[in-house]
Parts: C-alpha cells; structure tokens; sequence
C-alpha cells in the first residue's frame, strides 16, 4: 500500500500542470499487458488447486469422508432475524421442513382441526387467508411434514433463536437453509461461513477443538449473519456453545431411541 500510494503522490507531483507543458500520447506495451495477465493468472491457478482440498473438507465431507465417522447433524434455518437450531434426534434424520399449508389442501399438515374445520378447503372463502396465515406463523411456523417418518424424533419445537450445542472432537456438519431471504450463517471464530438460501439446502463442516468453558466469559461462540438481510440485520446474532462428546450425546442424540454407537 505504502508502494502504491507513494508512487501515485510522486507522479501527481512530478506530472503536474505546468503551463506551456503538452501531454504526450501513448499507446501501452503489450509485452507488460501480457505479462502482467498471465503471472496473476498462473497464482491464482496456483491458490485454486492448492486449496481445494481444503474447500472440498468444509463443503462436501458428507460424501468424501470415511463413513465410520459419525458426525453431529445439526439444521439452520435462517428468517428474520433469528436462527433456527434443529437436532435431527437418535435417527440421526431430518424430517422435511418449510412446507406450508395452501387453501387447497384437505388436511392441516398436522391432522388437527384449527379454524373448526380438518383442512384449510374447507374454511368459508373470507376466513382462508386469516385462517391460513395463522396456522402458517402461529401453529406450524417451520412448515414441518408431520407426516415424514425421519422427522418423528427431531427436536424442533424451541428451535427459534436458541443456543447451537456441538460437541468437541468431532465433525459437525451444519445444514442451512432459509425460511425467507438470503441470510450467511457466519461462525467467525471457525473460520467458516455459508449463505443460506430459500430453496436450496448447503452443508459444511468443521470440527470445534476447545469446550466453550475453557474460553472464558462470555461462554459461548458469536453465531453472525453476514448478509444484509433487513432491517433488523443488526439482531441477528446466535450463540454456539461447544460442550462434551457426552453431554452432547445424552441431551441431543437419545430422543426417540437410543443412538447408534
Ligand atoms: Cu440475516
């Protein structure tokens, strides 16, 4: 930078207006344009293949680990402002999420009457969009598939803005998605970051290697969003609590049944 500006503030000075002087007109050296588009061309070729193992370990380790590993499994919806934290239970499964009831449906997706009646078809033509939109934020703000047999056992219910537990030592694969606009489930200390997106599901993984006691006050790692998603933007900090392989395992993968070894 010192180089940079220096030479910018000489050439100011030492180019200058003076009266009398006349610009002279030239044309470049295509020797040096060559050059200089190829030497950061072959380091970024360079940095490219040299990182994408690395790339390859945060973003695709589901697929290219050995599968005697057994990672933690943890879903992340982002919405306004806050996160969703999922814990998929003893199947180690997510049930599928995000599908929201429609007027055209027979059955509440969860097989209770609301509104007096079994299904959003049969409400009176001026209750369905109060009726719906009701059920969709009050009842079912998720969007769960009850019927989903992988979700039985999911721990879901007090996902909202809760604090992310993860064990320490082992591989924590965090699946993303969003509920409604673009948000980045950051994790500053980590060293890792992904969008999440409306639609699409994005995994990555790491693996925390220090128990959240050991570091101290506050006792907790910042959870960031880093993609200016609205005007609470600001609000939409999480907590992520690294505890031990045991505590994990007795409060977040016993719940219906118990975990494979
Ligand atoms: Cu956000």
């Amino acid at each position: 930078m010192v180089l940079v500006q220096g030479a910018i503030v000489v050439l100011m000075v030492r180019y200058r207006h003076r009266a009398g002087r006349k610009a002279r007109y030239i044309h470049g050296n295509t020797r040096l344009e060559v050059l200089w588009t190829i030497i950061p061309a072959a380091i970024l070729g360079v940095l490219t293949f040299s990182s994408k193992q690395v790339w390859t370990a945060i973003r695709y380790a589901p697929e290219s680990r050995p599968p005697t590993i057994r990672p933690a499994k943890i879903l992340v919806i982002g919405q306004m402002f806050k996160w969703n934290i999922i814990y998929p239970g003893a199947d180690g499964e997510f049930g599928q999420y995000l599908v929201y009831a429609k007027p055209t449906d027979q059955w509440w997706p969860d097989r209770k009457r609301h509104g007096g009646v079994n299904g959003p078809r049969d409400l009176p033509a001026d209750q369905v969009e109060f009726e719906i939109e009701r059920y969709n934020t009050i009842e079912n703000p998720l969007g769960k598939v009850y019927d989903d047999p992988r979700g039985k056992d999911d721990d879901y219910e007090d996902a909202l803005a809760r604090a992310m537990e993860v064990p320490v030592n082992r591989p924590v694969d965090v699946y993303l998605t969003s509920k409604d606009v673009i948000h980045s489930f950051t994790l500053p200390n980590f060293r890792v970051k992904l969008d999440t997106v409306p639609g699409l599901m994005g995994v990555f993984t790491f693996t925390p290697t220090m128990m959240s006691e050991q570091l101290g006050p506050p006792g907790y790692f910042e959870i960031a969003c880093q993609e200016l998603c609205g005007q609470g933007h600001f609000t939409m900090q999480g907590r992520m609590v690294v505890i031990s392989q045991e505590q994990y395992a007795a409060k977040h993968e016993m719940r219906g049944g118990k975990a494979d070894p």
